[in-house]
C-alpha cells in the first residue's frame, strides 16, 4: 500500500522522474544542451558536468562564469571549479586559479592527475601548465571596464569592515580599524553579478556527478574564494543518494554546507524540492537576507531547487533536460 502510494507520489510529481537527467543553474541552455550531448554520445557523468560548465566558461555566462568577469580589486579576474564523482567520491577542486580559462578542465585534472583534492592560486596555475592547459590573459575590455568604473566609484562596493580608511567611502590600502562592529554590514550583493554554473548529470544507470565553475564575486579581495570549489558547499555528489549545486553568496553559503546537506537530506527520503528548501533554510535562519539558491537531483530522476526571496529576487530559474523534456527546458521556482 505505501510503496504503490509512493510510486503515484513519483510519476506525478511536477520534479519529474526520468533518467538521465541534467540539471544546471540558471538559464544557461546551451551548457544543459553541452552536457546532455555529452550523455547522448556516449560520454560519462563527468563528460556531462565538464562539457557543461566549460561551455558557460567559453560564453562568459552572464559574465559570472570563466574569462573577463568578477575582477577583483587589482582588476584581475580569477576563477573556482569543482568537479565530484558521486561514484567514487573523487573529487577535483581548482581555486583563485589565475591566467587559464579552463577552470573546470583543471579540476577535473586535479581529480585525475593528483591524489590531490583542492589546489589554490598561482600554483594551481603553474600545475595547469603543467598539465597543458595554456596560460591567458582572463582580463576583457568588459572586465577593465567594470573595475575602472567601480576605481571612480571610490571602491564602491567592497568587501572590507573594521577597517581604515572607512571602506563604505574610500579606496584602499586598508589597515585594522579600531574596535569591531557587532553585525557586519549588508554584503555588496549584486544579484546580476552572481550566476554560477552548478551542474548535476544522472545516467540511466543512476551514476551521479555534479561540479561548479565561476569567476566569483565582483570586486573580491584578491585570495577570495567563495563556495564554488568547496566539496560539499558548491556541489555534493554521491551515487547512493543524489547531488545538490548552489549558488549565490558564497562567502555566506559556504558556512552552511547547503549541497551536502541537501543530498543528505535526499539520502533520507526527502524528495528534491524538501531538500533544497531545507538547505536554504538553514542559511536563511542566520542569514534571512542572503542571496541564493539551490539545485536537486536524486536517483530516481526527480528534481527540484529552493531560493531565498529577495527584493528583485522572486523566482529563479533553471535548466532540466531528460528523455522526458526533449531538450533543455527552464523551470522556475518561487523564492520563499
Ligand atoms: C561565489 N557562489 O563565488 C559563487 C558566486 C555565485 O551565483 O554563485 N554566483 O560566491
Amino acid at each position: 500500500m505505501w510503496t504503490s502510494l509512493v510510486c503515484v507520489v513519483l510519476v506525478t510529481s511536477p520534479g519529474g522522474a526520468s533518467l538521465p537527467l541534467v540539471v544546471n543553474t540558471w538559464p544557461f541552455k546551451e551548457a544543459a544542451a553541452a552536457a546532455w550531448e555529452a550523455l547522448q554520445s556516449g560520454g560519462s557523468v563527468l563528460d556531462a558536468v565538464e562539457r557543461g560548465c566549460r561551455r558557460c566558461e567559453l560564453d562568459q555566462c552572464d559574465g559570472s562564469v570563466g574569462f573577463g568577469g568578477s575582477p577583483d580589486e587589482t582588476g584581475e579576474t580569477s576563477l573556482d571549479a569543482l568537479i565530484i564523482n558521486g561514484d567514487t567520491m573523487e573529487v577535483g577542486a581548482v581555486a583563485d586559479l589565475r591566467r587559464v580559462k579552463n577552470a573546470i578542465g583543471v579540476a577535473r585534472a586535479v581529480m585525475e592527475r593528483t591524489h590531490h583534492t583542492l589546489l589554490v592560486g598561482e600554483s594551481a596555475s603553474a600545475f595547469a601548465e603543467d598539465m597543458g592547459f595554456p596560460a591567458e590573459d582572463l582580463t576583457t575590455n568588459k572586465s577593465k571596464g567594470l573595475y575602472t568604473r567601480w576605481l571612480q566609484a571610490g571602491c564602491q562596493p567592497n568587501y572590507r569592515q573594521n577597517v581604515v580608511p572607512d571602506p563604505a567611502t574610500s579606496c584602499g590600502p586598508y589597515r585594522p580599524g579600531p574596535g569591531r562592529t557587532p553585525h557586519r554590514r549588508p554584503p555588496p550583493t549584486d544579484l546580476r553579478a552572481h550566476d554560477t554554473i552548478g551542474v548535476i548529470a544522472i545516467s540511466g544507470k543512476g551514476q551521479v556527478a555534479a561540479g561548479t565553475s565561476t569567476n566569483g564575486a565582483n570586486h573580491k579581495i584578491p585570495g577570495r574564494v567563495g563556495d564554488s570549489p568547496i566539496a560539499g558547499a558548491g556541489a555534493y555528489a554521491d551515487s547512493s543518494a543524489g547531488a545538490a549545486a548552489a549558488t549565490g553568496d558564497g562567502d555566506i553559503m559556504m558556512r552552511f554546507l547547503p549541497s551536502f546537506l541537501a543530498v543528505e537530506l535526499m539520502r533520507g527520503g526527502a524528495e528534491p524540492s524538501a531538500a533544497c528548501t531545507a538547505a536554504v533554510a538553514r542559511t536563511k535562519r542566520h542569514y534571512p537576507e542572503f542571496f541564493g539558491a539551490v539545485i536537486c537531483a536524486n536517483t530516481t530522476g526527480h528534481y527540484g531547487a529552493a531560493c531565498n526571496k529577495l527584493p528583485g529576487f522572486p523566482k529563479f530559474s533553471y535548466m532540466v533536460v531528460s528523455a522526458e523534456t526533449r531538450g533543455p527546458s527552464l523551470h522556475t521556482v518561487d523564492c520563499f
